[in-house]
């Protein structure tokens, strides 16, 4: 009895894969398959990392959310090559700007980047123009699909939730810019209809690097508030 016991153990032991990440190792249940688990790369658009792009025309420092790329690039890379889920978000508004609230256009406005306002990557955020879509380095393959949102959340006026659904997916990888806005409000979304979440610190930016390791260290509060935190070289090392 005493013998079967131990050798399911081991079993389980054997099957369980988890990568290094706090506050706890990620997931939390040790199931992590590409049949179950997915990317999400948020926002990774010339807007948000681009010359002339929206973050750029508000004066920030586009090193900050350009430092992802590569790292990101890693894990897309290895993620693709083992048959993983790749979903990609980028944040624009309709032409009309019909989906822009009020508030948020007038905000935009008031540090000289309103959002749909011409600029030197097109308007601002609208899709269709040259900044609102994906940097090339990242840019999604045939198949992969692209959650287009209008909110800094990926399930808010999204189809992202029946998605994951439909997939079979628990667990999500989350990467991209920014940490402390489309990604952390994305990860708490997540979180709260019930998906294992991770974010990879290395493969996110923000336009703040304070900011940057403050939405870490939220998410790493009460056992894991909203999941865990870990880095592209665990997550790669556990996939090797
Ligand atoms: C922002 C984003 N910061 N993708 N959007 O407005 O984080």
């Amino acid at each position: 009895m005493l013998l079967l016991l131990r050798q399911r153990q081991e079993n389980a032991r054997m099957t369980e894969r988890t990568i290094d990440a706090e506050p706890y190792r990620w997931p939390y249940n040790g199931d992590l398959r590409p049949q179950n688990t997915a990317l999400v790369i948020i926002d990774m658009q010339t807007d948000f990392c681009g010359v002339g792009g929206y973050v750029d025309k508000m004066g920030y420092d586009l090193s900050l959310t350009r430092a992802p790329i590569e790292p990101i690039k890693r894990v897309l890379t290895r993620f693709r090559e083992l048959g993983f889920h790749v979903i990609h978000t980028r944040e624009g508004h309709r032409p009309d700007l019909s989906d822009l609230p009020a508030n948020k256009r007038w905000r935009s406005r008031q540090i000289g980047a309103g959002i749909g306002d011409p600029g030197p990557c097109g308007r601002i955020l609208v899709r269709g123009e040259p900044g609102w879509d994906i940097i090339e380095e990242l840019y999604p393959l045939p198949g992969e699909p692209i959650i287009d949102k209008p909110g800094k959340g990926s399930f808010c006026a999204t189809d992202l939730e029946l998605m994951l659904r439909v997939k079979g997916i628990d667990n999500i990888v989350l990467t991209g810019i920014t940490t402390d806005v489309c990604v952390h409000t994305t990860m708490r979304e997540g979180n709260d209809r019930g998906f294992e979440c991770v974010l990879l610190a290395d493969c996110c930016g923000a336009t703040d690097y304070n900011n940057h390791l403050a939405a870490q260290q939220m998410i790493k509060m009460q056992g894991g508030v909203f999941g865990a935190v870990s880095n592209s070289e665990a997550l790669l090392a556990a996939l090797a």
